[in-house]
């Protein structure tokens, strides 16, 4: 099959690349978001997210004419729904964005149109949500229109490479769906395309996604273990992963993002009396904030009244994405214990937190403040020197939860230096 036009729903972190990307292929993409404020930045080739490469493709794809931005859905050959499912209070789907962006295509969609779901989703969503609401058109799915689910699977940071260079699973409804989907990717993919039914390509985005958070649960775990034990963790998972079939993960102060610390939740909602390694994995990473909380306290003697100047707000390093954050969670934590936090994020000066207080510059945050904690290990924080450092704060003590920073340093600029799971 053929494609020229293509509406992409929602430019958010999957959705924007992945339109900028088929525009780069000479489709004619109009990409749909239902924000005001987003839809100006992108028309002004400005994306609302920090992505390396972005900008730059963005404003190739508005250039050559190739990409529109639009508050509307318009009639296209295929439809990509890239909107969020993030999930309520009770940690089930919210799923009304899939649901609207669902109904917004039934008024446009036309026979031999194709419907490719990418939001990640909980089992059977293609068949039993989006299928129902687009045969609401009075076409007939299989049969007058082609629908299929494409997961997502690129890594933050990486993303215009990974979208070109990794492997895509294309789930169709049947096969002649799966093969247009195929058709339409092979664009721009240049790994392997494996195609599968839909409900299929659900379960692997979920196990994909659930299986690393089960692997950072076991790490945090151990990180736990071995503090009980004096232990350095950092040196036993080093000795451990010499082992030719042992590969663990790093530890940190928690799992965030608006992926792998949602999803496994999906197959809990789905199936809770089946998903218990699921749901017990999920808690360990939820409570590695107020872990390393309650260990920021006992090696400070507390820290009611203290000033702290925190370091790094993203879910990770070298992105800009606060969502989901644990080290936002860290931040509310060390409040509720009393003390004073100036927060710095270098990817983004103002985030908006609720109940944070960021500061825009690294001086800012260490000017008062009588210890230092590293909660995200950006590329530029690992480069701080800490000679530098020591001029710039009365700190006495350093805290690198993230395993970031070369302990002798540290105490050599005149730091006492504590971090996560790392010996006395
Ligand atoms: N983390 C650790 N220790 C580690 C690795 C990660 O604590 O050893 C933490 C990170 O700091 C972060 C969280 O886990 O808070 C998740 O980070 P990540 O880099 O593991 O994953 P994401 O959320 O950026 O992207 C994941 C990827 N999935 C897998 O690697 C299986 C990506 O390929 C998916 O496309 C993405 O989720 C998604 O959108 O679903």
């Amino acid at each position: 099959m053929k494609f020229e036009t293509l509406c992409v729903i929602g430019m958010g972190y999957i959705g924007l690349p992945t339109a900028s990307v088929f525009a780069g292929k000479g489709i004619h993409v109009t990409g749909m978001d239902t924000n005001g404020a987003i839809i100006e930045g992108l028309r002004a080739g400005k994306p609302h997210i920090f992505e390396p490469g972005l900008g730059e493709l963005l404003l190739e794809a508005l250039r050559s004419g190739h990409l529109e931005i639009s508050s509307e859905v318009v009639p296209a050959d295929a439809f990509i729904i890239a909107v969020p499912t993030p999930f309520y209070d009770d940690k089930r789907a919210d799923m009304r964005a899939v649901t609207a962006a669902s109904e917004s295509i039934v008024p446009h969609l036309r026979r031999g149109n194709l419907v490719i779901l990418e939001s990640t989703s909980p089992p059977r969503t293609t068949v039993d949500l989006v299928l129902p609401i687009l045969e609401k058109s009075g076409l007939k799915a299989g049969q007058d229109f082609l629908l299929a689910y494409s997961p997502e699977r690129v890594l933050p940071g990486r993303i215009l490479q990974e979208l070109v260079d990794n492997p895509r699973v294309i789930g169709g409804i049947d096969a002649a769906s799966a093969e247009a989907g195929r058709d339409l990717y092979r664009a721009f993919v240049q790994g392997d395309i494996i195609l599968t039914d839909a409900t299929t390509a659900e379960m692997v985005k979920l196990m994909e996604n659930t299986s690393r958070d089960i692997n950072i649960a076991i790490a945090n775990e151990f990180s736990r273990l071995a503090q009980t034990f004096d232990v350095d963790i950092w040196e036993a998972i080093g000795i451990a992963n010499l082992h030719p079939r042992v590969d663990i993960l790093r530890p940190g102060v928690g799992v965030g993002g608006h992926c792998i610390s949602v999803d496994p939740w999906f197959l809990v909602e789905a199936a809770p009396e089946i998903a218990r390694l699921v749901r017990m994995a999920r808690l360990v990473n939820d409570g590695q904030p107020v872990f390393v909380a309650e260990h920021i306290q006992a090696v400070a003697g507390g820290v009611e009244g203290k000033t702290i100047a925190f370091l790094g707000l993203a879910f990770k390093p070298n992105v800009d994405d606060v969502r989901e954050s644990p080290a936002v969670e860290l931040v509310h934590h060390l409040q509720a214990a009393g003390a004073r936090v100036y927060a710095y994020e270098p990817f983004k000066a103002q985030a908006g937190i609720p109940g944070v207080n960021q500061v825009a510059h690294l001086e800012e945050a260490l000017a008062e403040a009588d210890l230092v904690v590293l909660g995200v290990g950006h590329d530029r924080f690992k480069a701080l020197d800490p000679l530098v450092v020591r001029e710039m704060t009365p700190a006495a003590l350093v805290y690198d939860g993230v395993n970031a920073w070369e302990k002798s340093a540290w105490e050599a600029a005149g730091f006492e230096f504590f971090g996560l799971a790392r010996k006395l």
